[in-house]
C-alpha cells in the first residue's frame, strides 16, 4: 500500500504517482493520512485520487479532521501502545458520528507504535511512548490484547522515515499468535524491504516516505 500525505504531495505530483502506480498489481491500495494536517484538503485530494485510480482508497487518519466521505473506508485506529486517552478513545468518539452519517466503512485497527531509534511524528504528536523493540514478550501481550479486544486489523508502525523498521521477529511473532491481517509500515525503503516484511508474515507493507523522496521507486513495485 502506498501512503500519500495530503500535506506533502501536490495535486500535480499525485497525478505522476498514480500514473506510475496504477498499472501495478503489487500495489493494492492507497492510504491517505498524516500525523498532523497543516494545510492539505483531504476531500479534494481523495477526489483527485479517485478520479484517476481504480484502487481502493483508505483513510489512515492522524485525527478526526482527516476524515472524508470520499474514501472507500477508514482505518478506525486506536493507538493501543500509548496511554493518551485522546488517541485511545477520544478522537474515535468525536469521529464516530461522521463515520455513521456518511456510512463510511470503518475497519477497527489496533495501532502499535514500535521504537525505531528516532523520535517519530506519531510519538511526538500523540505524546505517547513506543513499545521497546527488545521486549518481545511485552509486544506479544499487546498483540494478544488487540485480538481479544476484537480489532480486525493490526498495524505495526515504526513511524514515517524510521531509521529501523519493525523488527522481523515481531512480525513473525504477531502472525504466529493471532489470526489477524497485518499491516507493517515505517522506514521501508524499497521493494527489498517490502519483500522482507511480507516474507516475515505481513499481509501488507506500507510505503510513504520513500515514494515521496523518489517517485520512480514505484516502478520497482510493478
Ligand atoms: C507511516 O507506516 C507509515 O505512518 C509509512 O512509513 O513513510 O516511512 O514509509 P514511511
Amino acid at each position: 500500500m502506498i501512503l500519500l500525505d495530503p500535506d506533502r504531495i501536490e495535486v500535480s505530483e499525485l497525478r505522476e504517482i498514480i500514473s506510475l502506480a496504477e498499472g501495478s498489481s503489487f500495489i493494492k491500495a492507497y492510504l491517505v493520512g498524516t500525523s498532523f494536517l497543516y494545510r492539505g484538503d483531504v476531500d479534494e485530494f481523495i477526489m483527485e485520487l479517485k478520479s484517476r485510480s481504480h484502487k481502493p482508497v483508505l483513510i489512515f487518519p492522524g485525527d478526526r479532521y482527516q476524515l472524508s466521505d470520499k474514501a472507500d473506508a477508514v482505518l478506525f485506529l486506536s493507538l493501543l501502545s500509548g496511554r493518551n486517552p485522546e488517541y485511545l478513545i477520544g478522537e474515535q468518539v468525536k469521529a464516530a458520528p461522521f463515520v455513521w452519517k456518511y456510512r463510511l466503512e470503518a475497519i477497527p485497527t489496533a495501532y502499535l507504535l514500535i521504537e525505531s531509534g528516532h523520535l517519530s511524528s506519531v510519538e511526538f504528536v500523540s505524546n505517547t511512548k513506543p513499545l521497546p523493540r527488545d521486549k518481545e514478550d511485552l509486544f506479544s501481550a499487546y498483540v494478544l490484547a488487540s485480538y481479544y479486544l476484537g480489532f480486525k486489523l493490526l498495524y505495526l508502525e515504526a513511524g514515517s522515515g524510521a531509521p529501523r523498521s519493525v523488527p522481523l521477529d515481531f512480525i513473525r511473532k504477531a502472525k504466529e499468535l493471532v489470526d489477524l491481517p497485518l499491516l507493517v509500515g515505517g522506514g521501508l525503503k524499497g521493494r527489498e524491504d517490502v519483500e522482507e516484511v511480507l516474507s516475515a508474515g505481513a499481509d501488507f507493507a506500507v510505503v510513504g516516505d520513500a515514494v515521496e523522496k523518489s517517485f520512480p521507486i514505484l516502478e520497482s513495485f510493478s
